[in-house]
């Protein structure tokens, strides 16, 4: 029915609420900033918005470190700013999810430090504890922030696990009452009317009871294969649906941070009773060289078209649902990365978000997107925040890397390139704050503003506001077929949509310069009334069979 069926047409908005909007002038982004830019959010078309964690925390890892669940952290507010903004939302139409965290929790977190008191205390194996081997750690795990998974814990002279900072310690999730106790916490959530959760690195719960060591037969990189998508993951999951998912018309979406076509269609096939949509990261890593986040790579385009294009068939196929995104608060702005920042930053940035929004899936924008924010090009390690980047200078440099190469690979990979504050106007600051900001703006706020985009119709907002209008407009966009053309094109990515009786052709370009593009003899134009939908230049090409396309020229035909 379509009440819970909602999420398969929506738009979904991420907001990092650090760096949203500051309404108290202490530099931080606040809630009360978000209600002030609801309309904003209105005018731009979206229907849910996605908050990262606003909860208790030392902000180690910017509140992906939980101390309280049930709590608003005082930089973003209070609990009636929140409910404030959960009804001013809804007034609007607009849905609400927040972000669970629940594979780990601050090492702060109350449940932390009474089970570090004693290995006899209650609450001792809420997390993994382990000796150490032959004064070693106990496996050979390593963090996703650098250095080994294991922190020596003198009290009690073990171990715990920290897939991430040694700050954020994973809880056991062998341990009933962890899970009770986390299903709780979600419904007490639900029970104020939140529209459901996005559901931080929700594949890594389920760890092999054994440990086994890393035998390096997956090869390294961004994932850490071996503790993804563990034994009892699914499980988990379907308990976690049954115990609080299937109560309330909401939305989930999973982060899986390193994951598989098939996994990825056993949490999101209808009948699976997981989650609604995953997250994937496979088309965000063909500019890893050799899947390494942590050295200088560029993007290969044919990789990008058959990941995009293996991910769409098959979860179609396998009755799987997308989140389609490029952005979030962890990945570099995709106009920097995939696009042209310098001479064709408008061209290639409405470009990149046809290529997502006319595919099969939820998408998601993230702050900053719609109007071409770009990574902020910093040169100091000085302006940088992120305990991942600042733990790996520390560890690169350590390894003998010059100053100079370690600043290259951090200012391309840094994930603070997405943390730097909403650009709304051209005052100090870009208008984010009337104080001095946690993170520094990008130098362009000027240029690129809230603002300037809103008078100007020619915008990336309006291209993005429209793309949103032709997926409500436009069923085939939800439920039509997906076929990649022109596979080996090195500087085109075309692909076709079918329904039962109309087709959309999507062709982009992703280079500077003038390319050819012919329409494959195996899609029929005869007998077919073609209508431009949208382009990303002021004109339609006159033959969709046969286009000189211009730089970064993205122009979306309706074939009835
Ligand atoms: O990210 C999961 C994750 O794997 C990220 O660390 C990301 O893939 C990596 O940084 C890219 O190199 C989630 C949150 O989105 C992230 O902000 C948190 O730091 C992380 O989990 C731990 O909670």
């Amino acid at each position: 029915d379509t009440v819970t069926e909602w999420w398969r047409k929506a738009v979904v908005y991420q907001i990092y609420p650090r760096s949203f909007y500051d309404t108290t002038g202490d530099g931080i982004g606040d809630l009360q900033g978000i209600i002030e830019k609801l309309d904003y959010l209105k005018e731009l078309g979206v229907d849910v918005l996605w908050l990262t964690p606003i909860y208790d925390s030392p902000h180690r890892d910017n509140g992906y470190d939980i101390s309280d669940y049930r709590s608003i952290h005082e930089d973003y507010g209070t609990m009636e700013d929140f409910e404030q903004l959960l009804a001013e939302a809804h007034r609007r139409g607009m849905k609400v999810l927040l972000d669970i965290v629940v594979n780990h929790t601050s090492t702060d977190h109350e449940w932390f430090r009474q089970a570090r008191s004693s290995k006899d205390h209650r609450y001792r194996d809420f997390y993994i504890w382990k000796d150490g081997k032959n004064g070693e750690e106990p496996n050979n795990w390593q963090s996703k922030f650098g250095g080994s998974a294991w922190k020596y814990d003198q009290t009690t002279g073990q171990y715990y696990l920290h897939l991430f900072d040694e700050t954020q310690a994973d809880l056991n999730w062998e341990n009933s009452e962890v899970r009770q106790k986390v299903y709780r916490m979600m419904r007490w959530w639900l029970d104020k009317g939140v529209d459901g959760f996005r559901l931080d690195v929700i594949n890594l719960i389920s760890k092999d009871p054994e440990f086994p060591d890393d035998d390096g037969s997956i090869p390294p990189g961004d994932g850490r294969k071996f503790y993804t998508d563990g034994p009892r993951v699914h499980e988990f999951m379907k308990e976690m649906h049954r115990e609080v998912f299937s109560r309330y018309p909401i939305m989930t979406v999973g982060e899986m941070s390193s994951t598989s076509i098939p996994h990825c269609i056993r949490y999101t096939r209808p009948d699976s009773g997981e989650l609604n949509m995953t997250f994937n990261f496979h088309h965000l890593k063909v500019d890893y060289p050799d899947g390494e986040k942590w050295a200088r790579g560029e993007l290969d385009l044919p990789s990008l078209k058959r990941t995009l294009a293996e991910w769409q068939t098959k979860m179609n196929q396998g009755g799987g649902w997308n989140a389609l995104f490029w952005c979030n608060h962890d990945q570099p702005r995709i106009v920097s990365r995939y696009g042209d920042d310098r001479v064709y930053l408008r061209e290639s940035a409405k470009m990149l978000a046809t290529v997502i929004h006319m595919m099969q899936g939820t998408p998601f924008l993230y702050q900053g997107e719609e109007i071409g924010m770009t990574n902020p090009d910093f040169a100091s390690i000085d302006d940088f925040r992120d305990v991942e980047t600042l733990n790996m200078y520390q560890i690169l440099r350590r390894r003998g890397w010059s100053e100079e190469e370690v600043m290259a690979v951090i200012h391309q990979r840094s994930r603070d390139n997405a943390r730097t504050p909403m650009q709304w106007n051209a005052s100090p600051h870009g208008g984010f704050t009337a104080g001095s900001p946690w993170i520094s703006p990008a130098p362009n706020y000027k240029e690129i503003n809230v603002e300037q985009a809103l008078a100007d119709s020619r915008s990336i907002f309006y291209h993005y506001k429209e793309l949103i209008r032709l997926r409500k407009r436009y069923g085939i966009v939800t439920t039509g077929s997906f076929e990649l053309l022109l596979e080996e094109h090195p500087d085109i990515f075309a692909y076709l949509r079918e329904g039962d009786s109309e087709k959309l052709l999507v062709v982009n370009h992703f280079r500077g310069g003038e390319t050819l593009f012919r329409l494959p003899d195996r899609v029929e134009t005869r007998g077919w009334k073609i209508t431009p939908l949208l382009s990303n230049y002021d004109d339609f090409p006159e033959d969709p069979g046969r286009i000189r396309l211009r730089p970064y020229e993205s122009v979306i035909f309706h074939f009835t």
